[in-house]
């Protein structure tokens, strides 16, 4: 069995970051440990919510698990809230990694052109050097905007556009860049990748629905490192990472009033695991 660490927050309500990554990877036959980087009433979007920092509990909880010879297939990292802790997980990262481990990082910061309340600028360039550390990245188009400093694109781009950005994050030190929230065409969204070691790209679409819904980038990011942990290629985890948050969005929109709360991804799993080699 492989065994991931994923580090990201515990939002007590709000389907997001830890909720969503650790009963996916459990499902996709990921034996998973969690690092939790802080524990919130609910995520940031909701109108108020409490805050408690765990980052004094890493270095401990990690030296924990160098006492005992941990070795991780993959070290997956979600939303982060503080310089210290970017500086942690680059120490985390040095410490645990083999020549066998992947470092997923999704640069969890921001969307909708905006970043999330409490990052700034400055916070955004050092997620950008942590992103050197990884082998697969999964920003979306705000945060790959922001990251490379550029505008967010309010009109509509084309493909030598995201071939661009795609080409200039992996300059941040990453070979394989996934940029997800593509759309080429009306109705359709998707991701793009970039392998930078074979020049190549990938490119997969699926409907877009007229309504967004939180944590959908951690659900597609878990099921990128989940896939990649089952042996899919990059391709085919994008592929299976899009229809399954499709899924889940179809499964949540007869319940309108729940936009804060996540989507049903309970109720999309079946089709989850339809995609995994059998
Ligand atoms: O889904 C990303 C996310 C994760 N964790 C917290 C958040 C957000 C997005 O707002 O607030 C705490």
């Amino acid at each position: 069995m492989r065994r991931i660490v994923t580090v990201q927050d515990i939002s007590c309500l709000g389907k997001c970051s830890l909720t969503v990554a650790l009963p996916i990877l459990s499902a996709m036959g990921v034996e998973t440990a969690v690092l939790p980087t802080a524990v919130l009433s609910a995520h940031t979007a909701f109108p108020e919510f409490t805050f408690h920092d765990l980052t004094a509990e890493i270095p401990k909880i990690a030296a924990h698990w160098k006492r005992q010879n941990l070795i991780f297939d993959a070290i997956y990292t979600g939303y982060l809230g503080s310089f210290d802790q970017l500086k942690l997980m680059s120490q985390f990262v040095d410490d645990f990694k083999t020549e066998e481990t992947l470092i997923f990082v999704d640069p969890v910061m921001g969307d909708h052109g905006k970043l999330y309340p409490g990052f700034t600028e400055k916070f955004v360039d050092e997620m950008g050097r942590f992103c050197g550390k990884a082998d697969v990245i999964v920003p979306n188009l705000t945060e790959a905007t922001y990251l490379l400093h550029l505008p967010y694109p309010d009109e509509q781009y084309d493909e030598a556009y995201i071939r661009n950005i795609l080409r200039a994050l992996s300059q941040l030190g990453v070979p394989k860049v996934i940029l997800t929230g593509v759309s080429f065409r009306k109705g359709q969204v998707g991701a793009m990748a970039y392998d930078a070691d074979r020049d190549d790209f990938f490119l997969y679409q699926n409907t877009r629905l007229p309504d967004t819904f939180h944590g959908t980038g951690d659900i597609f990011a878990s099921v990128c490192v989940g896939g990649l942990m089952n042996q899919l290629t990059l391709g085919e985890s994008l592929t299976l990472a899009v229809d399954y948050t499709l899924e889940c969005i179809q499964k949540t929109v007869s319940d309108p009033d729940r936009r804060n709360y996540g989507v049903n991804f309970e109720r999309a799993i079946p089709m989850l695991l339809q995609g995994l080699p059998q």
